[in-house]
């Protein structure tokens, strides 16, 4: 999978790829990321990105050149099967969204910042918008680092236990059941003997119930699904 963001902060991009499993599926070529610098798409004299909103009001309007430059020049070199913009208008981010994005060969994700960007870029070239949540980021950026992480993981071969991805809190809308390690006993603290029983079908259950109970309890929303 090929993933291409484009953002006029490159630096907040830095480091969340750069570490622990999203660095090993670049590195086994699970993935490929790249960071564009709108910026380097502009041909204004002092490389502006943003300008003034028609009509009037606070706050700076990305341009729809340099970001419509900067799609057309990767367009060009290769189909994308989705091009989305990082909105906190978009629709929700859920695991099922992610399941199909994580199927896809090459994404392009935009990022916005300021005010927000020139409405004809969002007609004539955006084919998704998603959101992370009901409150609002400064920018695109960390939400698109969110949706990256999210689906890099479901790739095949980029967690050790092909199984982890699949027993995730959400993938069959239940939250995950408590998990512990050593010691067994801690300040007086118990780990719930049925997990020491070595009694794998009794084990199996509990954990069935324990995500149960707890999706019940804190998400029931999800049960209703
Ligand atoms: Cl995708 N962008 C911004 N700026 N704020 C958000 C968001 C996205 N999702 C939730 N809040």
């Amino acid at each position: 999978m090929r993933i291409d963001i484009l953002t006029v902060v490159p630096q907040l991009l830095d480091s969340p790829f750069s570490a622990s499993i999203m660095q090993r599926a670049q590195d086994k070529k699970h993935v490929q990321i790249f960071v564009h610098n709108i910026r380097d798409y502009s041909t204004a004299k002092h490389k502006n990105v943003d300008d003034y909103q028609y009509g009037g009001g606070a706050g700076m309007v990305m341009s729809i050149e340099p970001i419509a430059s900067c799609i057309d020049k990767l367009t060009s070199e290769r189909t994308y099967d989705q091009i989305i913009f990082m909105t906190p208008d978009g629709e929700m981010l859920d695991q099922k969204t992610c399941n199909s994005l994580s199927l896809y060969k090459n994404i392009l994700i935009l990022c916005g910042h300021y005010k927000g960007i020139d409405e004809r870029i969002r007609e004539h070239y955006i084919t998704k918008e998603i959101s992370i949540g009901s409150y609002v980021l400064s920018g695109g950026e960390l939400a698109a680092a969110v949706v990256v992480d999210a689906i890099v993981r479901l790739i095949p071969g980029v967690l050790n236990d092909e199984s982890s991805a699949l027993s995730d809190s959400f993938q069959d809308n239940l939250l995950s059941p408590p998990v512990y390690t050593r010691p067994p006993e801690f300040k007086g603290w118990r780990v719930p003997d049925i997990l020491l029983s070595g009694n794998t079908k009794a084990i199996e259950q509990w954990r069935e119930e324990k995500a149960f109970e707890r999706t019940k309890e804190r998400r029931p929303d999800l049960l209703n699904d």
